[in-house]
């Protein structure tokens, strides 16, 4: 499909490095890439991209990209042939699982998997050949709640509503910051324009954050919030909507189930009670309930802040309800379900998700759809007893720098009998790793979004074939993973699963979905007809469904799980983490439009200018530590203990600081060379392990209380 070596010609494609699949119009002359621009005839992303947008090239010609398989005896790495590594890893695998039993094999999968719909799909055949219970994914340090609350609400862990920003007149944002991420299960590509229309048309915007975030700074309203106090202050919202009677539930009341119960479940969380403990004045929370119920077309929307903490399955569940009382679920302009063009909810193969069918050996934290808490993966390492894990296989991820107490990981991850990485960079995790096996480059490789149409806030589909050729030997990562389970296969004895090509399956699903060619509807979607529009296809807005698309057995609503209403108790009971002390601040994250987790680092062209890896804190949180603007401070938590540079700034709330994660690029062995020059440290050397939201098992990655004091007087 490539036509590599012509003059300047132009391949269209989607960016794949955040959710927002952007459209790219990338210029190659002479096999090489010479521009990377937004593509002006995407019909959904409309010519938009961000500063990363360039790093797809950045990626592909990066000289620390790894492009051979590795292996490594003692300190000492050095390349090798995919035959000798492939057996090597079958060996070091299979000598684990014949000793110890599947369960002490670990896997974990990172955030790119998504965005790789080869790893997807191909990685689904190698744990049905592991079989082990100690799967890991980020799902537990992101979005969990979100999955769990729609599994347990309508049925199905992807039924995740979107907000319908195109239609929408007020639009309530707590704890994202799309300005700086691009939106996140929210599929948004543009998201300023698409706030500036909102705002032209009359809606309006606000912004509940313990930061005064880029996304606060063009919102018509911004309102401060204690970190972690979110279930407070939307649980008060839907209190006032019903003891108001702004309720309107007229649209749902066939298949609404359990509503009576949550009026008096959350009858104590008033406005007044929540102003005590979120710092939100009760009128502003007033305020915020009634625009909400008043406007043609209102949506509450929440993200990393609100479910990567103490409480983020309450507040997913809040959400829900608020959108749902106010007739916004299902509505336009409201909080909407998609319909895909391969269809991961209504469609065969589907995934429904389950929950609690085990728990994690140690601590005893419950699976969901097969994954358990990656907070628990250190501890499940280093426990000695049966079913202790020996070895990891880590596929485009790096928790040592993305999981909660990233520190006790890294010793941990040194006791392994075997760890095998699918990777290109030799970083802070695969430097633990025996074998790495990298991954041919994003650009050569086809891309078709299987999850990210999923929380899309129109209904699209693009497919993008590879923009440059193969390097000579590279593997996709979904070769890799077939290659690897016949090889282990082979080794135990067993039978290979058969592996499909990705755009073999993509052609049944695009089928098999609801814009499928078919007899009755020949000009709809296959693969050949998809791959013909080179710009992506515009499948419409959102549409209602309720209730044909609800995936619970009983085809309802449930507006009260039994887990959650019994996790109110805890809310009332613990408004601050229980080992916060008088002089402690409350420690959160923080994005930037040129980072992307821990593996944006490394690319000059994103890292130039001013740091910005720095502990941020309000002026008079410094003046009470004396503390001035530019000092190095040590910070502490409960686990662990960093420097780092101190930047004043009032768009912080008073008694909470903020870090980015994903930086800490200084341990030894990492091949990274761009991020070590300016290393930074890890925000998740601080975030303690032993934090969980209960109900979910979710990491506490927001809220996390830390002391602040002078590095000298350390
Ligand atoms: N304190 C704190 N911690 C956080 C967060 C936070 O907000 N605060 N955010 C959390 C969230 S939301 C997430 S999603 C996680 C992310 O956590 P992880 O997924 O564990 O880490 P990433 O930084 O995304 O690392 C991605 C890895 O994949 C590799 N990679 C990139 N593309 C590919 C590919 O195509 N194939 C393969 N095989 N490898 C590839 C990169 O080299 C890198 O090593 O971090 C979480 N951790
Ligand atoms: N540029 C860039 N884009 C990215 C990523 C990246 O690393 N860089 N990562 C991608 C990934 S994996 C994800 S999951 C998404 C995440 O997408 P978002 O959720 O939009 O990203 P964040 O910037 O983490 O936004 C979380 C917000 O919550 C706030 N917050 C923290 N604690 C609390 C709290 O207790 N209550 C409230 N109300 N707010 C709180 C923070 O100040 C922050 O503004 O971004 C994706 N896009
Ligand atoms: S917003 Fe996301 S998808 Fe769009 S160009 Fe930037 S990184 Fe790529
Ligand atoms: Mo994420």
């Amino acid at each position: 499909m490539t036509k590599d070596n012509q003059p300047g010609s132009v391949h269209y494609r989607a960016c794949h490095l955040c959710e927002a699949i952007c459209g790219v119009a990338i210029t190659v002359e002479e096999g090489r890439v010479t521009s990377v621009k937004g593509d002006a005839d995407d019909p959904f992303s409309r010519g938009h991209v961000c500063p990363k947008a360039v790093t797809l090239k950045d990626v592909h010609e990066d000289p620390d990209r790894l492009r051979q398989p590795m292996i490594r005896s003692g300190k000492q790495w050095r390349e090798c042939g995919w035959e000798e590594a492939y057996a090597a890893v079958a060996e070091g695998l299979a000598e684990v699982i014949e000793k110890q039993g599947p369960d002490a094999v670990a896997i974990y999968l990172g955030n790119p998997t998504v965005h790789n719909w080869g790893m997807m799909t191909h990685s689904v055949n190698f744990h049905g050949l592991i079989r082990t219970r100690n799967r890991y994914s980020a799902t537990s340090v992101d979005q969990l709640p979100h999955q769990l609350i729609c599994h347990w609400m309508y049925g199905h862990q992807l039924m995740v509503p979107v907000p319908d920003v195109d239609r929408s007149q007020f639009f309530l944002i707590i704890g994202g910051n799309p300005m700086a991420s691009n939106g996140s299960l929210m599929t948004v590509p543009d998201f300023r324009g698409r706030m500036k229309a909102l705002r032209a048309r009359g809606g309006r915007l606000v912004v509940v954050d313990p930061r005064r975030t880029e996304t606060a700074e063009i919102a018509d309203d911004h309102v401060f919030i204690r970190p972690g106090t979110d279930a407070w202050f939307l649980l008060a919202l839907l209190n006032v909507i019903i003891t108001e009677h702004l309720d309107d539930l007229s649209a749902y009341e066939d298949f609404l189930g359990n509503w009576h119960q949550v009026g008096p479940a959350i009858a104590g969380f008033t406005p007044e009670r929540a102003e005590e403990i979120c710092r939100v004045p009760s009128q502003t929370i007033r305020e915020i309930a009634r625009a909400l119920a008043d406007a043609d077309g209102a949506v509450c929307y929440g993200r990393m802040g609100v479910s990567v903490q103490r409480f983020g399955t309450l507040c997913q569940w809040a959400i829900q309800l608020i959108n749902i009382a106010t007739g916004n679920l299902d509505r336009p302009g409201g909080s909407m379900f998609t319909l895909p063009a391969v269809d991961t909810v209504g469609g065969p193969n589907s995934r429904p998700g389950h929950f609690n069918r085990w728990q994690s050996r140690v601590r005893g934290l419950p699976e969901f759809s097969g994954e358990l808490p990656v907070a628990a993966l250190a501890e499940e390492i280093l426990t000695p007893g049966d079913g202790q894990v020996r070895a990891l296989i880590t596929g485009a991820g790096n928790p040592v720098l993305s999981t909660p107490n990233g520190q006790q990981l890294d010793e941990a991850l040194e006791q392994l009998d075997f760890m095998v990485s699918v990777d290109f960079y030799l970083n802070e995790t695969t430097r633990h790793a025996r074998v790495i096996l990298p991954p041919s480059s994003p650009l050569e490789r086809d891309h078709f979004d299987l999850v990210f149409n999923v929380f899309a806030v129109r209904n699209v589909a693009r497919y993008s074939p590879a923009t440059l050729p193969k390097a000579q030997g590279a593997r996709h990562d979904w070769e890799i993973l077939t290659a690897l389970g016949e090889r282990l296969a082979q080794r135990l004895g067993v039978a290979p699963k058969p592996s499909i090509p990705p755009t073999a399956l993509l052609q049944m699903g695009l089928r098999a979905g609801p814009y499928g060619r078919s007899e009755e509807r020949p000009d709809g979607l296959d693969f050949e007809s998809l791959a013909q529009q080179v710009h992506g296809v515009d499948l419409g807005p959102l549409q209602p469904c309720l209730p044909d698309r609800l995936q619970r057995e009983d085809r309802m609503i449930d507006c009260a799980p039994e887990r959650v209403l019994a996790d109110l108790e805890r809310l009332a009971a613990e408004p601050e983490p229980s080992s916060i002390s008088d002089e402690q601040l409350l420690m959160i994250g923080r994005r930037h439009v040129r980072s992307n987790n821990s593996w944006g680092h490394n690319y000059r062209r994103l890292v130039k200018g001013k740091p910005r890896h720095q502990l941020q804190m309000h002026p008079t949180d410094a003046q009470a530590r004396q503390l001035t603007d530019g000092q190095l401070v040590r910070l502490r938590s409960r686990v662990g203990e960093v420097t780092v540079d101190l930047q004043l700034t009032d768009a912080m709330m008073p008694g909470v600081v903020s870090l980015p994660h994903g930086w800490g690029h200084d341990r030894k062995g990492v091949r990274l060379r761009v991020a070590s020059e300016r290393p930074g440290v890890s925000m998740n050397d601080l975030t303690d392990e032993s934090a969980l939201d209960v109900v979910s098992g979710n990491a506490v990655l927001n809220g996390v209380p830390v002391t602040v004091y002078a590095a000298e007087s350390s």
